[in-house]
């Protein structure tokens, strides 16, 4: 059958009409239908070996784009849909994003899925079909707000299976019922997104925003996914939540390996699993529970066995960040698995005395990555710097113990979503240029090389950006209601709200260019500012932050002197589908973390990959793209990881050294508490976030700021020159290639899985 008569017979069956007679509405849910279908046809990869993802988050974000271009059946469809009126782009509006992650980590784990089934590879995901996704944002009184986010639709790409387990917490046992997503390679087979619920979840127990009762966790535990990155949340519905996600892994993965008749004894040969940071970990201690417990394996063989089957990656290295379970908790949420945790740590004691590696230390914590490090067989970095810091620093006395278990992986993203997805015009033009090729092996990217003064190839790529800038620009002006400048230089800023990403200092930037104009220097070319980022409701300082961006764009933007000069924009919500409507209209992307804080960073990629100049530190992938791309085409300024590492071993920063040493500084920090920002802001948030900044300033803002705004003026100045800048623009496109998903797991699979 055609698509555009299987498309007519499903909206006929379910609407009585033909696709020119029916809504955008309907027409979403008869193209959901006709991709479902045509998934559920496709080849099911399979294999000897599999892997299974287990995550506590998946951010994959609007999939039905995604899955018409992996089907290949985008451009048909959007002629089919013109031809009748319709407009493919308004519909794919239509879809709820599932926000199933926090940021980077989530996002991650997404990528990876669909590079997995792009490479045609068996690996299958494992994590919680979470009712409401990252809380949704909204801005009141010049404060972030949390509202409930949901997105499961009567109509949706979850497939509700028959599968369910018992999960048990002590006495407690809850039901769980198993949804799939099926994940389709870029022209390749199918693989599944396994998500488990509570089959008892009520979500009446919603109230306000995202409170809920907290009292029963047979009803609760599916509800929320926690609203933390990188931050500290001792919270026992969160072990609950760990619990119940290995718990129903754990049994289907016995289950498929039986239905394969595979030997349980010889698990490694068959099975690999990936644990996405410590949150997974207990997945560990759970299936020697299962194999000794129902399967008759000895304790050694158990361990022996789990041991090679399980490998960690680590994504960061701020200690707040490491789970570490009081045992109390563990004990109260899944005794159960308290003694086999205890036999774990007691074999590790018995061999090494040092206290830094013991799984349950002093106080009775249970530190989760050193179960992982001592009971599996790799233990990976995130990028190239992440991982020396982890081996030479954080994780030192494991890396001495075990040298063999490390190895990095330095991150990317799938570019079908970054590339293919949300620049159709670039990667047209691209296809045009350097052939085909690249969409299956990025690093033909580079052939862009050869067309570096080729004058028709430069003023395309700008002619590109210009117009993903206009696209822009009409979005913020109907969801935010204000007009950019597509003339001006869009500045761009998003992630997750934190210290260590110090979206405070380019906060210093804006007040100091503020200034500047007020005094009467006016920038040639005027700057647009973005920011976009949630901020955890707990993470007061960085609530902080959000209050003052948004009072300074209202100075800003209000400012008759200086808004033709410069604008201030935080948009509301930020989050994957915003992500892809920005990142093709970026000219500088802001990657300022403190060195050694930010394990790889992903966003930088993605805006590399669309023609964006990274202004950056030597952190995470920064590093990477540095050296790919060269001195001339990156703009690197701050201390790097060394310097950084030994002011915290030396405790000597001080941070009202720099402010009371540079007016530039003092003027800057000052003006957060000035007599214009109090006029509209609150004084408890600025006054707080001016102490913090004085007094502590943990992640050292003020150390870099001074080479901060130096480095962006720089930026600013070569925009100046825009041959100079068009031919950046292809650099950091043709070098992107190397942040392709599709080499990071093949890489895993090479060193880790070996599928
Ligand atoms: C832990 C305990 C309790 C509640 C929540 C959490 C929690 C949740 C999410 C802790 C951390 C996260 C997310 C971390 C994260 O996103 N890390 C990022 O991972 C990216 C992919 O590797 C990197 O590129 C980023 O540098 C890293 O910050």
């Amino acid at each position: 059958m055609s698509l555009e008569q299987q498309l007519n017979t499903i909206t006929g069956r379910i609407y009585g009409k033909n696709i020119s007679a029916c809504t955008h509405v309907q027409l979403y849910a008869g193209i959901l239908q006709l991709v479902k279908e045509r998934m559920a046809q496709a080849r099911a990869i399979t294999g000897d070996k599999k892997v299974y993802y287990i995550s506590m988050e998946f951010l994959i974000g609007k999939l039905l784009s995604n899955n018409l271009i992996n089907l290949g059946i985008y451009d048909e469809l959007e002629r089919i849909l013109a031809e009748n009126g319709k407009s493919l782009a308004e519909i794919e509006e239509i879809e709820p994003e599932p926000s199933l992650g926090n940021g980077g980590l989530g996002r991650l784990a997404a990528c990876f899925l669909d590079s997995i089934a792009t490479l045609g590879l068996p690996g299958d995901g494992i994590g919680i079909n979470y009712h409401f996704g990252l809380f949704k944002q909204v801005f009141r009184d010049h404060l972030q707000q949390a509202e409930r986010n949901e997105w499961i639709e009567k109509a949706s790409w979850l497939e509700k299976t028959g599968t369910k387990f018992e999960v048990a917490f002590g006495d407690k046992k809850v039901t769980s019922v198993l949804y799939d997503i099926d994940v389709i390679g870029y022209e390749n087979g199918v693989n599944k997104l396994h998500l488990f619920d509570l089959e008892s979840v009520d979500e009446s127990l919603v109230r306000d925003g995202i409170t809920f009762d907290k009292t029963e966790v047979e009803k609760n535990l599916t509800l929320f996914l926690y609203p933390d990155d990188s931050d500290e949340a001792g919270n026992l519905l969160r072990i609950y939540q760990e619990y119940f996600m290995v718990c129903n892994g754990a049994q289907l993965i016995i289950r498929e390996m039986k239905e394969k008749h595979q030997d349980l004894h010889k698990m490694n040969e068959y099975v690999a699993i990936q644990i996405n940071d410590t949150h997974p970990t207990l997945v560990i201690p759970e299936l020697i529970r299962i194999l000794t417990w129902e399967e008759d394996f000895t304790m050694d063989d158990a361990i022996d066995v789990v041991s090679k089957t399980c490998a960690y990656t680590n994504h960061t290295i701020l200690a707040e960040a490491l789970e570490k379970w009081p045992l109390s908790y563990l004990e109260q949420v899944v005794p159960q698995l308290v003694p086999i945790i205890k036999e774990l740590n007691a074999r590790i004691k018995k061999k090494y005395d040092d206290e830094k590696v013991q799984i349950i230390d002093r106080d009775k914590r249970v530190h989760m990555a050193h179960i992982d490090i001592h009971y599996g067989y790799s233990v990976n970095g995130v990028a190239a710097i992440h991982t020396e810091i982890l081996k030479n620093t954080e994780l030192n006395h494991f890396y001495k113990l075990y040298p063999q278990k490390f190895n990095n992986k330095t991150n990317g993203i799938t570019f079908r979503r970054w590339l293919l997805s949300c620049n159709r015009e670039l990667a047209s033009f691209l296809t045009d240029t350097i052939g085909e090729g690249y969409k299956k092996n990025a690093d033909e990217l580079e052939k862009l090389l050869e067309m570096i003064d080729d004058q028709t190839v430069l003023d395309r790529l700008a002619e590109i950006k210009r117009g993903k800038k206009a696209e822009l620009a009409a979005y913020i002006r109907e969801k935010e209601g204000v007009e950019l400048d597509v003339n001006s230089i869009f500045d761009i800023q998003i992630k997750r709200l934190h210290e260590y990403k110090r979206q405070q200092m380019n906060a210093l930037y804006i007040i100091h260019k503020y200034l500047e104009i007020k005094g009467g220097k006016k920038p040639s070319t005027p700057i647009t500012f973005l920011f976009g980022a949630k901020a955890a409701p707990a993470y007061v300082i960085a609530q902080d932050i959000i209050h003052l961006l948004l009072v300074l764009s209202e100075i800003v933007n209000n400012d008759p002197e200086v808004s033709p000069y410069m604008k201030v924009v935080m948009v509301e919500n930020y989050n994957v589908s915003y992500a892809e409507k920005l990142i093709p209209a970026c000219d500088i992307s802001e990657q300022i973390s403190l060195a050694s804080k930010e394990a790889s960073g992903t966003g930088n990629m993605k805006f590399m990959l669309n023609g964006a100049v990274t202004l950056g530190t030597s952190d995470g992938a920064n590093v990477e793209i540095h050296e790919l791309v060269g001195d001339d085409n990156i703009y690197i300024f701050g201390k790097d990881s060394d310097t950084v590492i030994g002011h915290y071993v030396k405790a000597d920063y001080v941070s009202r050294d720099y402010y009371e040493n540079s007016p530039v500084i003092k003027e800057a920090v000052d003006f957060i508490v000035g007599e214009q920002t109090m006029k509209i802001g609150h004084k408890e948030n600025l006054e707080r976030l001016y102490k913090e900044l004085l007094n502590k300033d943990w992640f050292m803002t003020l150390l870099d700021l001074e080479d901060y705004i130096a480095a962006k003026e720089r930026a600013f100045a070569d925009y100046e020159d825009q041959q100079k800048w068009k031919k950046m623009m292809l650099v950091n496109i043709a070098k992107a290639g190397f942040f392709s998903s599709d080499r990071t797991i093949a890489e895993y699979n090479r060193d880790i899985w070996k599928l």
